[in-house]
């Protein structure tokens, strides 16, 4: 169900953002959680475009949410966290979930819109080897076309194994005014990537180049770095993450709740100062996002 703003703009072919619900509902602490989901979507209209917030409710898919159902998805504990592979099981039931990046980027390519903004992808996790455990994101972002801003994957991941299988999987990969991967808290992974944008028109360049071509659908990554003046400092950052992978093994989390538990032992562990981090990552990546909209949108 598209949103009488989201539809309006599609429909004019004003530029609109997707953004996900997953980092609202179970990615940051209530009830800041809502006023950063109101401040999201504040800065894509600042910059010209329409935002378009993914979730369902109730057991429709809705692309736009108005005032009320964005409270909901921040407040209600019986949003459940719904990546692809859960949304027929979710709208059969009737049941409320935060969309993750998979379920957004379905939802969001499938009504039209070409951008989404997130903070970090999901990926490989480190444990890899043992369990297996990669997210969803990853597969359905391989056939999907939309292009995606986000600060890189969470450092809670294995980095280098979740760039290898982008790789194989064939998403394309831009740095956003940089020649390495972010690191999501940090400006850099230390990773390389092979290509770099400049500017909002070097992206809408790489999507026209990229539909031009044709072929199988396929995400465009564009990941875009926190400044370093708002990155987490390095050292807490190491010290904290094996302090925070630890707890989750003693602790045995597993599925889809080892992201939060992560995420949540972090913010714990840097008494806030990961949140900060993460908080200015998805900010600088929605502002992106917009200005990559608006520059697709004026050609
Ligand atoms: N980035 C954040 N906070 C989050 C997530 C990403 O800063 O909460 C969410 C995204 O919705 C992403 C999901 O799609 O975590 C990945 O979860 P999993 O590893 O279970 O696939
Ligand atoms: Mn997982």
């Amino acid at each position: 169900m598209l949103s009488v703003d989201v539809r309006a703009a599609l429909s004019a072919r004003l530029p609109v953002v997707a953004l996900e619900s997953t980092i609202i509902a179970h990615g940051l602490p209530r009830p800041r959680n809502l006023r950063v989901a109101v401040e999201l979507e504040e800065l894509v209209r600042s910059a010209g475009a329409v935002p378009a917030t993914v979730a369902v409710l109730d057991g429709r898919a809705h692309v736009g949410l108005d005032a009320d159902q964005l409270e909901r998805v921040a407040a209600d504990p019986a949003v459940r966290k719904l990546g692809h592979r859960d949304l027929a099981p979710a709208l059969a039931a009737g049941a409320s979930g935060a969309t993750t990046v998979s379920a957004t980027a379905f939802l969001a390519a499938r009504a039209g819109i070409g951008v989404f903004a997130t903070g970090g992808l999901g990926g490989v996790h480190r444990e890899w080897a043992a369990d297996q455990d990669e997210s969803a994101d990853l597969r359905l972002l391989a056939r999907t076309g939309i292009t995606v801003v986000c600060a890189g994957v969470k450092s809670i991941l294995d980095v280098p194994a979740t760039l290898q299988r982008l790789e194989t999987l064939g998403v394309g990969v831009l740095g956003y005014r940089t020649g390495h991967f972010p690191g999501f808290y940090l400006s850099s992974s230390g990773h390389p990537v092979d290509w770099t944008a400049h500017s909002p028109e070097d992206v809408v360049e790489v999507m026209r180049a990229k539909d031009a071509l044709g072929g199988p659908r396929s995400a465009l990554i564009v990941a875009n770095p926190v400044p370093e003046s708002e990155q987490l400092d390095p050292a807490l950052h190491d010290r904290v993450l094996a302090e925070a992978l630890e707890a989750c093994r003693a602790q045995g989390v597993s599925g889809q709740g080892v992201t939060p538990f992560l995420l949540d032992q972090l913010m714990r562990r840097t008494g806030g100062a990961s949140l900060e981090a993460n908080l200015a990552a998805v900010r600088g990546n929605v502002r992106l996002a917009a200005r990559v909209a608006v520059a697709a949108a004026a050609r």
